[in-house]
C-alpha cells in the first residue's frame, strides 16, 4: 500500500501587533477546513504563527515580551484549533514562542509541534539555529533579537514516526543550514516540516534582498535532493507592521522539485498529495548513506599535518 500523506502548506498573511490570539486562530481554523475540503491529512503552519514576529522589537519590558510566548499549549485561546482538527481527523504542525520552566528558572524557546489526529501533541522541536543579533542595534530598519529573546535549543533534530512515515521538524533559519537536513535524513526523515518569517530586506546584507525568495527556494530544494525526502516549508508572507516578509510556501519532492506552491503573501493553502515511498528513489541510490556517504574521509585535507591553505 502506498504511503501518500496529503499535506496542506497553510501560508499566513501579515499579523498585526494589536490581533489577539482568538482571531489568528479564527485564521488557523479557516485553514483547517479549507485543508479537510481539500482532502489533506496534515496542515504545516509557520513559525511564530499565533502573533507578529516580535523580535523585531527592542523591548525591555519583560511583561511585555512574554505576552507574545504560551505559557501552556493547548491553552484556553489555542484549545478551539486543538478541539477542531480532532474533530476533522487533521493533524497539524504549529509554530509558537513557548514560555515554560527549567530548574526553576523561565526559559523561552521558538518551538514548533506536531500533532497527531486526535489532537495529541506527539513531537516538539526547539529552534537550534536563532538568528539576528541580543542588544539593540538602532540603526537597523527593524530589528531581529531571537538571540535576545529565545533560549537555544535542548531538543536537537529529532524525528518521529507518525502518519505512516518518519518526520521531522525545523525552524525558519534552519533551513539555510545543510546540517539541519543531514541529521534529520541521517535519522531516516521522510518529510521535513518547516516554517518561517523572512523579511524580504538583510539589514546586515541588503545585496541579498532581491535574492531571497531564490535563496528560500534553493535551501529547501537542496535539503529535499540531497536528503531523499519531503520537504514543506511555509511563511508568514505580507507586510507585516511596514516590514515586507518573502512568501514563496513550498511542497518539495525527494527529487528537489517544488510540487505545489502559493501565490500570493496572504492566507493561503498548497497543497500536495506526497508518497513518502518516493523516498526510497533517492535513499537507495545516489543518496545511499550507508554506501556512499564517506564520513570517515571528510577531514583528510584539514588534518593533515603541515598541510598548506590552499592558493
Ligand atoms: N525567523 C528567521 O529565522 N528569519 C531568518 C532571517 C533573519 C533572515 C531567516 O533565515 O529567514
Amino acid at each position: 500500500m502506498a504511503r501518500v500523506i496529503t499535506v496542506g502548506a497553510a501560508q499566513l498573511g501579515p499579523i498585526a501587533r494589536s490581533d489577539s490570539r482568538a482571531r489568528v486562530v479564527e485564521r488557523l481554523i479557516a485553514h483547517l477546513r479549507e485543508a479537510k475540503r481539500m482532502g489533506c491529512d496534515l496542515v504545516v503552519f509557520p513559525e511564530l504563527a499565533l502573533t507578529t514576529f516580535f523580535p523585531r522589537w527592542y523591548m525591555t519590558d519583560q511583561a511585555e515580551i512574554d505576552s507574545f510566548f504560551e505559557r501552556e499549549m493547548p491553552g484556553p485561546e489555542t484549545q478551539p484549533l486543538f478541539d477542531e482538527a480532532r474533530l476533522l481527523r487533521l493533524g497539524f504542525s504549529l509554530g509558537y514562542a513557548e514560555l515554560t520552566e527549567q530548574d526553576g528558572r523561565p526559559a523561552r524557546f521558538n518551538t514548533s509541534i506536531l500533532v497527531d489526529r486526535d489532537g495529541r501533541i506527539i513531537g516538539k522541536y526547539r529552534k537550534v539555529h536563532l538568528p539576528g543579533h541580543r542588544e539593540h542595534e538602532p540603526w537597523r530598519r527593524f530589528q531581529h533579537l531571537e538571540k535576545r529573546y529565545f533560549d537555544v535549543s535542548d531538543t536537537g533534530f529529532r524525528v518521529w514516526r507518525a502518519f505512516d512515515g518518519i518526520l521531522g521538524m525545523c525552524i525558519c533559519n534552519d533551513r539555510r543550514w545543510p546540517e539541519t537536513y543531514r541529521v534529520m535524513g541521517l535519522q531516516g526523515a521522510e518529510m521535513i516540516l518547516l516554517g518561517y518569517n523572512t523579511p524580504v530586506h538583510n539589514p546586515p546584507a541588503p545585496d541579498h534582498d532581491n535574492l531571497s525568495l531564490f535563496h528560500n527556494q534553493l535551501v529547501m530544494q537542496a535539503g529535499a535532493y540531497q536528503n531523499g525526502c519531503w520537504v514543506v516549508g511555509v511563511a508568514k508572507a505580507g507586510d507585516e507592521e511596514n516590514v515586507p516578509m518573502i512568501g514563496g510556501t513550498q511542497i518539495i519532492a525527494p527529487s528537489g522539485m517544488t510540487v505545489a506552491a502559493t501565490r500570493g503573501d496572504g492566507d493561503e493553502l498548497a497543497v500536495a498529495a506526497c508518497d513518502l515511498d518516493a523516498c526510497a528513489s533517492y535513499k537507495t541510490t545516489t543518496f545511499n548513506f550507508a554506501v556512499h556517504r564517506m564520513p570517515q574521509h571528510y577531514g583528510l585535507i584539514t588534518e593533515r599535518k603541515g598541510a598548506e591553505p590552499p592558493p
